[in-house]
């Protein structure tokens, strides 16, 4: 006879556990132990809309600003590049999420800088830039006890099977090289999630989007977020005036943390620092 077996509490022989006191916690040890999980941004149903609106608006002047023909030649057409520096302060505030940053503050020791935000169109029957495997660190192969690099994949529509939501292989930024595919077809993991959550994964592992098998495009806003010692994508501190923005936001944007040109200008940021 078959029948609901729980999962056992009970341990012998475990001198050290985690635990969680909040949702957040648990997101956190999460990234940490699988490498991916779901975080609600809270925001309502009007804010999701306004973010979803200004997506379109500024995908429609990018296209029209580099040109349909030379983004198809270079497949970069169902991407939208530093979506934050395209005016207006949409992207800037999705950024700050303040259920993010907790998250990012527990996973990251020390300071972090976003290092890219990208739109992210997943076009119906066709494939696109990120539907293949990867990790967000590129062609590095190594295996690190904290992240020093998250990313965090904001759904601006509902992520489904059918629209070809993330594939993710659970625990891979444990591992350095990329699994057989024998292990990978047995283990990847599609992960569903609702617009308005973002898909935290651990830059490290293995994810690729899928196929989308409806009619319409499956949009999103992947946000990078590391260690200052990596260089950003784009660099964000030449494209967003530093007028307005608080210190934290400057910190997150890279404004502390620009290559000084020279051995003069290094002594100059670090007598900055001292004095205040
Ligand atoms: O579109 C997706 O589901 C995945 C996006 C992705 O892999 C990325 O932006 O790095």
């Amino acid at each position: 006879m078959s029948g609901f077996n729980s999962i056992p509490e009970a341990t012998y022989g475990v001198l050290r556990q985690d635990r969680f006191e909040s949702e957040l916690d648990e997101v956190a040890e999460q990234v940490r132990r699988l490498g991916y999980a779901i975080l609600d941004s809270g925001y309502t149903t009007i804010q999701i809309q306004e973010i979803s609106n200004e997506f379109d608006r500024v995908r429609g002047a990018y296209v029209q600003e580099w040109g349909e023909a030379r983004l198809k030649g270079l497949k970069e057409f169902h991407t939208v590049r530093a979506l934050l520096t395209h005016g207006g302060a949409t992207f800037l505030r999705l950024a700050t999420n303040p259920n993010l940053l907790a998250v990012l503050e527990m996973l990251i020791i020390g300071k972090f800088v976003l290092n890219q935000q990208n739109g992210v169109i997943n076009p119906p029957g066709e494939t696109y830039n990120q539907g293949a495997w990867h990790r967000d660190l590129p062609y590095q192969h190594y295996v690190s006890s904290s992240p020093l690099a998250v990313n965090a994949l904001f759904c601006v529509d509902d992520f489904t099977i059918e629209n070809g939501s993330t594939f993710v292989l659970p625990a891979s930024h444990k591992a350095i090289a990329f699994p057989s595919q024998k292990y990978l077809q047995k283990n990847a993991v599609q992960v569903e999630a609702k617009a308005g959550q973002f898909i935290i994964m651990d830059c490290m592992v293995f994810h690729s989007g899928g196929r989308n098998k409806t009619a319409l495009e499956r949009r999103a806003i992947n946000h990078a977020y590391m260690i200052p010692y990596f260089k950003q994508q784009i660099d964000l501190t030449k494209s967003i005036g530093v007028d307005g923005l608080t210190n934290e936001e400057r910190e997150m944007l890279g404004f502390n943390y620009q290559m000084p040109a020279s051995v003069g200008d290094y002594l100059i940021s670090r007598e900055k620092k001292k004095n205040g």
